[in-house]
């Protein structure tokens, strides 16, 4: 099985990643724990990435690109991978594409979760409270809006070209986003979903 997952800062892409990943069978790659792993251990990468990730902005590409193409070498990820956060522009896109081509292996979806603005704002200040991480500061999370709605929403274009993209709703418990998700992901209520999602989530965020 092999997912992206796609959605706005605070949908909850990584929350919903684990449970998905256990379920699935296939390890969760998070380019946002990577790159927080290297910050906190003062690699010559995590120094490169802070600045970016603290003001609210994107890492650029090609520090993301050789971090995700060195991961998805490793042995786990030969059976499948869960992608949570990657791809977040276009140019990532392209290069994943490429990459799963060389290996014959394209991706089964992409998940969008999607929630509206002011839920998304609630989760970030909540989290702001709990856990003081720099990027969820009011002015950060202005800019990681920005920084979303100029080259991340694009992707939902070019993956529903390519007939990737199933929707999530996903407001309400975590268990019960999640049992959506598997449903999106086995096609059955796939459809279902993308009528109620739409529009909410794409107006809300713009
Ligand atoms: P990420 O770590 O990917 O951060 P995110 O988009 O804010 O998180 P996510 O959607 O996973 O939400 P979460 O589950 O945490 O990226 C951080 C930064 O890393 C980026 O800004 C960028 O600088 C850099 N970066 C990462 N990938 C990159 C890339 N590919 N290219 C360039 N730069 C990159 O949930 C948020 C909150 O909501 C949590 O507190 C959670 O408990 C809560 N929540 C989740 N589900 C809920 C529910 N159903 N109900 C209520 N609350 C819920």
């Amino acid at each position: 099985m092999r997912l992206v997952l796609l959605g706005p800062p605070g949908a909850g892409k990584g929350t919903q990643a684990s449970a998905l990943a256990a379920r699935f069978g296939v390890p969760h790659v998070s380019t946002g724990d990577i790159l927080r792993e290297n910050v906190s251990g003062g690699t010559e990468l995590g120094r490169e990435a802070q600045a970016f990730m603290d003001r609210g902005d994107l890492v650029p590409d090609d520090l993301v690109n050789r971090m995700v193409a060195d991961r998805l070498a490793h042995a786990d990820a030969a059976a499948g991978f869960l992608l949570d956060g990657y791809p977040r522009t276009v140019p990532q896109a392209l290069v994943l594409e490429e990459l799963l081509a060389g290996r014959e292996e394209p991706l089964d979806g992409v998940l969008r979760f999607v929630v509206d603005l002011s839920e998304l704002l609630q989760r970030l200040s909540a989290r702001r409270e709990i856990e003081g991480r720099a990027d969820d500061s009011e002015e950060a999370v202005r800019r990681r809006f920005e920084e979303y709605r100029a080259k991340t929403r694009p992707l939902e274009d070019f993956y529903a070209e390519r007939g990737l993209v199933r929707e999530v709703d996903a407001v309400g418990a975590v268990e019960e986003v999640t049992e959506r998700a598997i449903a999106a992901v086995d096609g059955h209520h796939g459809a279902d979903l993308q009528g109620r999602a739409t529009g909410r989530g794409r107006s809300d965020v713009t």
